[in-house]
């Protein structure tokens, strides 16, 4: 599969995807959105891939929504056409874990692509933000939604009201990445963390991600259940039995992912 605005290849059991549309900032378009999703279709068929990385350059992450493509549309573009948010929700639905590994800025649509993935890493660089307002209009992929899941009313409100954007410091303190990091070793610990997750088994790697996200978008009594009939089924599985095993006669386990 040969692409134009991103670049993806393998490193080990790690898919890794590279946005590339430098110029622009990485400004996400149809094009971009389509071949991220091609991209994440190959790594969730691919028995060889257990984890998948999003990574940008390192002035930016993705400025956001491309501007220039959206400035004359009318409501019937945005709406009949669903420009640009049509395919976002590949990202989301990828059973498998993707990390974002975010250097420079992570604006509108890029922060929003940031959190549809499951841990975001940052380098010391990263800027975070939702500047839509600035434009006349709004955060369209999960900005509204998944910022104050992450970080909180009080602060999701002031990013998306006054456009202001925030450190990797503050973002990391508000709980929106997992962890900071110098910005020339963002790629090799993003890589090394995706590693250690595609080390372990697949299907339970898989179970824990279904799980966590059922704590943002359910209930705590049908998160609580959902947990529990899952932790249930982790026992059918070959890789608890070969888990357990290998702890109880102290040696290394050998997953197969089933
Ligand atoms: N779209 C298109 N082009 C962009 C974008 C963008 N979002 N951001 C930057 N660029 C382009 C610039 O036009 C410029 O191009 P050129 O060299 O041809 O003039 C090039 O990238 C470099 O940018 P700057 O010269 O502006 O670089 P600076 O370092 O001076 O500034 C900033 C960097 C602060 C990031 C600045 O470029 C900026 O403010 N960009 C816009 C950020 C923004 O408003 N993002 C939100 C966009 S709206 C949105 O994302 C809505 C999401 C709705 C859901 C859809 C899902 C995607």
């Amino acid at each position: 599969m040969t692409y134009e605005l991103i670049i993806a290849e393998t490193r080990g059991r790690v898919g890794l995807i590279t946005l590339n549309r430098p110029k622009a900032l990485n400004a996400l378009n149809d094009q971009v959105v389509n071949e991220i999703g091609t991209a994440l279709d190959g790594f969730e068929a691919d028995d060889g891939i257990g984890a998948i990385v999003i990574t940008g350059s390192e002035k930016a992450f993705a400025a956001g929504a491309d501007i220039g493509a959206m400035a004359s549309f009318s409501y019937m573009d945005a709406y009949k056409n669903e420009y640009i948010t049509r395919n976002w929700e590949r990202v989301k639905t990828c059973r498998k874990p993707v990390i974002a590994a975010v250097a420079g800025f992570a604006l509108g649509g890029g922060n929003e692509l940031a959190m549809m993935c499951d841990i975001i890493i940052a380098a010391d660089t990263a800027r975070f933000g939702q500047p839509e307002v600035k434009l006349g209009t709004l955060p369209g992929a999960g900005g509204t939604q998944r910022l104050p899941r992450a970080v909180g009313k009080a602060k999701a409100m002031e990013l998306c009201l006054t456009g202001r954007m925030m450190d990797a410091a503050e973002a990391e303190r508000a709980g929106l990445v997992a962890r900071v990091v110098p910005a020339d070793t963002l790629l090799e610990e993003a890589l090394a963390t995706a590693g250690t997750i595609a080390g372990y088994s697949l299907p339970i790697v898989m179970m824990i991600k279904e799980s966590i996200n059922r704590a943002f978008e359910g209930g705590l009594n049908e998160g609580l259940l959902f947990e529990r009939r899952v932790f249930h089924a982790s026992f059918a599985t070959n890789d608890q039995k070969e888990g357990m095993a290998a702890f109880v006669e102290k040696r290394k386990p050998d997953f197969r992912h089933d």
